[in-house]
């Protein structure tokens, strides 16, 4: 007997599979199937079979082709990437915002920004103006605006979709308020040190109006390097910056000050240039030193 199904989330090897009809199977990955290397991960559409082992009752015999890949958060799959900042508590860190953005259009996967905690601040409207040029759509959540949420179900239907941010921004929270009901534990950020704790600790993913939605870990950290993105794959997935990339006078234009660079006038925001360029500098030394060995 085999059964097509989806991993909802993966701990110590036992991974629950979303199978026919919502069945969940408990499943493990084979031996073999392990040694060549195949990691199943959250997202992942796998075929099971039996295994014989009423703990573990299923084996993951195959993942089937992924349209899309991250290794952080780890998920498979995705429609959607919901990046996910808060207006205070802790402060919007833009240069994560920019790096998941990156990563979003890299994979050919649609970002949405989400601004969370809008009630706590005087001017929320204000904190992600500079992300209107990139193009994509801007969400502002607060706990008691049912407008807003609504606007976000309509977004998700039949969709895979993902949450990604800080650790404390409210990930799991909006999951909660999705639902209507707790399904993910929600921490305290920290007065202390501005900082949430790290609450949710692994991917899970929820089935969701015909699709699914993923709550994921907070990051603390996180490099585009890492993540196999290079300087010339930033720039051509920085929309402002891609917009006008051929009008600059040079075609290998870096846009890190080159004379004639058509960004500096494209509409950009200052500090995503900024930020594009501290991180341009970053990948690009990167770069040179591999090829220098
Ligand atoms: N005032 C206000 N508080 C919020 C809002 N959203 C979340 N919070 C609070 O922010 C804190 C952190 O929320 P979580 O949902 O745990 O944040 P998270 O992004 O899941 O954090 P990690 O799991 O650590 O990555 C909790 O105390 C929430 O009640 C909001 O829109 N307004
Ligand atoms: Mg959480
Ligand atoms: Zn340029």
């Amino acid at each position: 007997m085999m059964l097509q199904g989806r991993i909802l989330r993966g701990v110590g090897g036992l991974y629950w599979v979303d199978g026919p009809d919502g069945e969940l199977l408990e499943a493990c990955v084979r031996g073999i199937f392990r040694k060549k290397g195949y990691v199943p991960t959250a997202g992942d559409f796998v075929t099971c079979q039996p295994s014989g082992d009423p703990d573990r009752p299923w084996n993951i015999t195959a993942i089937h082709p992924r349209r899309n890949h991250l290794v952080r958060p780890a998920v498979a799959n995705l429609d959607m990437l919901l990046i996910t900042v808060s207006a205070v508590n802790p402060p919007p860190d833009f240069l994560l915002v920019d790096k998941l953005l990156a990563v979003a259009l890299v994979h050919a996967i649609e970002p949405v920004l989400i601004l969370t905690k809008t009630d706590l601040s005087e001017a929320p409207d204000d904190i992600l103006e500079p992300y209107r040029p990139v193009g994509c759509p801007i969400l502002g959540m607060s706990p008691d605006d049912e407008a807003s949420l609504d606007e976000m179900k309509k977004r998700l239907r039949q969709k895979t979709i993902c949450l990604a941010g800080q650790s404390g921004v409210g990930k799991s929270t909006l999951i909660n308020r999705l639902f209507g009901e707790t399904v993910m534990s929600v921490g305290q950020v920290s007065e202390r040190i501005g900082r949430g704790r790290h609450t949710t600790r692994e991917v899970v993913f929820f089935p969701y109006e015909g699709g699914y939605v993923a709550d994921t870990p907070g990051f603390s950290t996180l490099e585009l390097a890492e993540l196999g993105i290079n300087g010339d794959q930033l720039a051509r997935h920085t929309p402002e910056i891609e917009h006008v990339a051929g009008t600059c006078r040079f075609n290998d234009c870096r846009h890190t000050g080159e004379p004639g660079c058509a960004v500096p006038d494209s509409g950009i925001d200052q500090g995503r240039l900024e930020r594009y360029r501290l991180l341009r500098e970053q990948l690009d030394a990167l770069n040179t030193y591999d090829r220098g060995r």
